[in-house]
């Protein structure tokens, strides 16, 4: 089948689905210079565009978890500074905006991202389950109240909270929970839709990656979008090779 041919038919499903979910990942803000996290698989990990050799040299399974927050809490916190600087320069991408207009098509319709950079919501997507948390949220160590928190740059030091406790990025990191009430309403979103689809992710960070088999499970049509191929890839119903950038809008509008 060609990207034409395949094309033609993700778009006759979107349109004759009732309830679409939709899982997206770091891949869908790529075009809009938000390095993403991982390498393809079987490709060493060189040098990653946009990445500045400093934080080039780390990966986030090294500083995106408690024990390393715990260990060195001002590397952790320049990480997230300069994250924070990058995404602030950035723009949603025509694949943002394409999900914020489908949402204003369909009856039922649920965004979940794993994105932490808030660009489904400057795009206009309203109604976001963001399961890894945002990197515009901070959380107290001691009274875990989560506030939004724009500035950029940050503080040098993690500041603190009005009850004494030390604040952190409100992201979920390795080994932690995801938020329970937000990943309830992904579950049930993904066992309830007659079409998810799942763009830009490496399908490889659970339980995230749990969701497009889930959905299939319960009959659901499974429609990826990638540059390359992933884990979820064999079983997609069918899996369009290509910039979410491109081939989103390219979907929802035909
Ligand atoms: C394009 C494109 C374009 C590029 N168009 N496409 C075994 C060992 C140890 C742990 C585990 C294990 N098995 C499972 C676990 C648990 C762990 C996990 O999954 N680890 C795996 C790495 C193995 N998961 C957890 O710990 C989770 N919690 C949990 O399970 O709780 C229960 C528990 C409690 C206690 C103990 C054990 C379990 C939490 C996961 C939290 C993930 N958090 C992060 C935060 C990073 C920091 C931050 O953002 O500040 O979330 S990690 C990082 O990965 C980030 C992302 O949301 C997440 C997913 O990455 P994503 O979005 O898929 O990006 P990439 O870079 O991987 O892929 C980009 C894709 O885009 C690629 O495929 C490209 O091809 C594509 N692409 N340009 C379309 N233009
Ligand atoms: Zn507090």
């Amino acid at each position: 089948m060609t990207l034409t041919s395949q094309l033609e038919q993700a778009a006759l499903w979107l349109r004759q689905a009732r309830s679409v979910a939709v899982l997206t990942g770091a891949g869908i803000s790529a075009e809009s210079g938000v390095p993403t996290f991982r390498a393809p698989a079987g490709r060493a990990p060189t040098v990653r565009e946009g990445v500045p050799p400093l934080w080039n040299n780390f990966r986030a399974e090294d500083l995106a978890t408690p024990e390393a927050f715990q260990r060195d809490p001002l590397l952790v916190w320049q990480w997230y500074d300069w994250r924070r600087g990058l995404i602030a320069a950035c723009k949603p991408n025509l694949g943002h905006f394409a999900l914020a207009g489908l949402e204003d098509q369909k009856e039922d319709f649920t965004l979940i991202t794993q994105n932490v950079d808030g660009l489904h919501n400057r795009a206009g997507s309203r109604k976001i389950l963001k399961i890894h948390g945002d990197i515009w949220w901070v959380q107290c160590l001691s009274c875990h109240k989560v506030t939004s928190d724009f500035r950029v740059p940050l503080p040098a030091l993690p500041p603190h909270c009005s009850c004494g406790g030390m604040l952190r990025p409100a992201i979920v990191w390795f080994g932690e929970s995801l938020p329970l009430q937000t990943w309830n309403q992904a579950e049930t979103a993904a066992q309830s839709c007659d079409l998810f689809l799942v763009a830009g992710t490496s399908a490889v960070v659970y339980p995230a990656a749990s969701l497009a088999p889930l959905a299939k499970r319960h009959g659901a049509r499974v429609i990826e979008i990638n540059m390359e191929e992933t884990p979820l890839s064999g079983a997609a119903d069918i899996s369009l090779r290509g910039p979410s950038g491109e081939i989103l809008p390219a979907l929802i509008a035909s």
